[in-house]
């Protein structure tokens, strides 16, 4: 049995029984199949996807009561390898009841999902770089009641210090918050906030040699907090207010746009959902268009699922096994699992003091997962163990010379058969299936 992810390494693999480069070329793309699920596929275009998709040998899962009329839309899944999806979408962009756009969205999310090109995201001073390795977020409460370190950092000079020693560790970004948002926790006003947040930011901006993320969810508290050297608002209300949007686009600000259903006092009253991937998925797409809309330039944001935040702690662990997925929205993905209570579920423990290592395993499966940014109060630890999946990535990543010539580009000029191009394959630089 051979084990694979990148098509890098699909190629090598294949390279390994000596075959003929152009023929490594081809069997590369059919080398791994990418899923694609569709929610509310139109009853006229689900036969016609199916059908399309058969066509170059792949397939499509669908509703059984699209063969009796019984469903106005359907669910799909998609099965399809790399060389079909570059045959299908074409075909696809053809045909009549929305199919076009959705082979526009389909080819969009594959190529944002398979990108691992190294990207930078412009703060409202600095900027941070996201490559091979995850970017490490240290966070610092300056808060009373933070569930996990609530009441160790009021004081403006330890917080300076505990974020020096956060960047001495190998912290990307700090995280400062000055409001807890666990559960149940009491709101705080914008002014109070920022009369704990104003002084620790006054003693670091243009000290600290990486960028300022402020945690928060008054819109004049991040615009006061970007004016005093902040560079990203982290919002855990995932920009949902209209002000909050104004601030971040006038100031250059990057945001990381968080899910969250409701709010944090009452947040985990109602943790039912239908499908609770997709209905994070579908937020974080609206909350990211929103923003766009309002001027947020798409390389400033950056998404999080919310772990804990009005989720149970199996929705939680299901959202950190599929943390990947959302990689197909096109943003960098920030995960913080850092000693959260669903940690403790998982451990039958529910001490927060042994959820360290717990917290460290969430971090390597997300950042092994595609995630690009995670959140973390254990910085040092979590630095090294994630150096081990920057050089894991790396390994898959490097390209043996015929997968650098795997298309991303447009369609090949015949299929085979059972649908698989025979043709040599367009290059592009750009967008490379990894
Ligand atoms: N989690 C917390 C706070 N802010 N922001 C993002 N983007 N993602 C998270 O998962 C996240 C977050 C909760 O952790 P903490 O700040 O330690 O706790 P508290 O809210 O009690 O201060």
């Amino acid at each position: 049995m051979l084990e694979w992810e990148t098509l890098a390494e699909v190629a090598r693999e294949l390279e390994a029984t000596e075959s003929d480069p152009e023929g490594v070329g081809i069997m590369t793309r059919k080398g791994r199949v990418f899923p694609v699920r569709l929610d509310g596929v139109p009853l006229k275009a689900a036969p016609i996807l199916k059908q399309e998709m058969l066509s170059v040998g792949g397939d499509a899962a669908h509703a059984r009561g699209v063969a009796d009329h019984s469903v106005s839309a359907t669910p799909a899944v998609l099965l399809g390898t790399w060389g079909q999806y570059r045959y299908v979408l074409p075909k696809l962009r053809r045909q009549p009841f929305g199919l076009h756009e959705l082979a526009d969205e389909v080819d969009r999310a594959l190529r944002a999902y398979t990108s691992a090109a190294p990207r930078t995201v412009p703060g409202a001073h600095r900027t941070l770089s996201i490559g091979d390795r995850p970017c490490v977020m240290g966070v610092l409460n300056v808060t009373p009641d933070s569930f996990s370190d609530g009441g160790q950092y009021l004081d403006p000079s330890a917080a300076s210090d505990r974020a020096a020693a956060m960047v001495a560790e190998g912290a990307d970004v700090i995280d400062i918050g000055a409001e807890s948002t666990r559960p149940g926790a009491a709101p705080v006003s914008p002014e109070a906030e920022w009369g704990r947040l104003g002084p620790v930011l006054s003693r670091l901006a243009g000290r600290l040699p990486v960028p300022i993320s402020v945690d928060t969810r008054h819109p004049e508290v991040a615009a006061r907090a970007i004016d005093a050297g902040a560079d990203v608002v982290n919002d855990v209300e995932g920009l949902r207010s209209e002000e909050m949007r104004r601030v971040v686009a006038r100031s250059g600000a990057a945001a990381v746009v968080m899910h969250l259903r409701g709010e944090p006092r009452t947040m985990q009253k109602d943790v039912v959902y239908r499908d609770v991937r997709g209905e994070v998925f579908r937020w974080l797409a609206e909350a990211t268009e929103r923003a766009r809309a309002d001027g947020i330039p798409a390389d400033r944001l950056l998404v999080d699922p919310g772990l804990g935040f009005g989720k149970s702690a199996p929705q939680s662990l299901e959202l950190l096994l599929h943390v990947g997925e959302l990689r197909c929205l096109g943003y960098p993905v920030v995960v913080g699992a850092s000693r959260k209570s669903f940690l403790g579920w998982a451990l039958d423990d529910e001490a927060v003091a042994g959820r360290t290592e717990a917290g460290l395993a969430a971090a390597v499966l997300a950042a092994e997962r595609g995630a690009s940014v995670v959140r973390t109060h254990d910085v040092g630890p979590t630095v090294r163990a994630l150096r081990l999946v920057e050089r894991l990535r790396r390994m898959r990543a490097a390209s043996p010379a015929t997968a650098e010539g795997i298309a991303a580009g447009g369609p090949d000029p015949q299929p085979s058969a059972g649908g698989e191009s025979s043709g040599p394959s367009s290059v592009s630089k750009t967008s490379e299936p990894t």
